[in-house]
C-alpha cells in the first residue's frame, strides 16, 4: 500500500518544489526600500521612476556650479546628462544601473533653459525641462 502511494507523493513533492521556486523568483522585486539617501547639499535632485520617466516634467537650479544627485526608483539602467537643445552641456554623466542606485556629480551652468536627458536608447521621453537662474 505504501509502495503504491509512492509515485503520487513524489509528484506532489515535485509540484511543491516547483511552486517554491516560482515564489522565490517573484518575491525579490518591488517591495525593497531604495538604499540611497538624498544629500542635503544637492542643488538638483532627479529621480528615475517607473516606467522610464523622470519624477518631474520640469526642474530648477541656481546658476553656477551645482551638485546634481540622481536616484533610481525604476528597475532599469538610466544615464543622466544635461542638454541644451540637442547638445550635451559639460561632462556630467550620472549612471544608475538598478533600483536603489544613486550617483552624484557637479556641473557649471549659466542661467538659461536646459533639459535633463537620459542617453539610454529608447528613453527619449526622459527629457525634462531644467531652468537655471
Ligand atoms: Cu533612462
Amino acid at each position: 500500500m505504501s509502495i503504491a502511494r509512492l509515485p503520487r507523493s513524489r509528484s506532489l513533492a515535485g509540484v511543491i518544489a516547483g511552486s517554491a521556486l516560482l515564489l522565490s523568483a517573484c518575491g525579490g522585486s518591488g517591495t525593497t526600500t531604495p538604499e540611497y539617501s538624498i544629500p542635503t547639499d544637492a542643488d538638483l535632485v532627479v529621480k528615475a521612476v517607473p516606467t522610464i520617466r523622470w519624477d518631474a516634467d520640469a526642474y530648477t537650479a541656481p546658476a553656477g556650479e551645482i551638485s546634481v544627485f540622481l536616484a533610481n526608483d525604476d528597475n532599469v539602467k538610466h544615464v543622466l546628462v544635461v542638454r541644451q537643445g540637442d547638445k550635451v552641456v559639460g561632462d556630467l554623466e550620472l549612471v544608475v544601473n538598478k533600483r536603489g542606485d544613486s550617483d552624484q556629480g557637479t556641473i557649471t551652468l549659466e542661467a538659461g533653459e536646459y533639459s535633463v536627458y537620459c542617453t539610454i536608447p529608447g528613453h527619449g521621453n526622459m527629457n525634462s525641462a531644467l531652468t537655471v537662474s
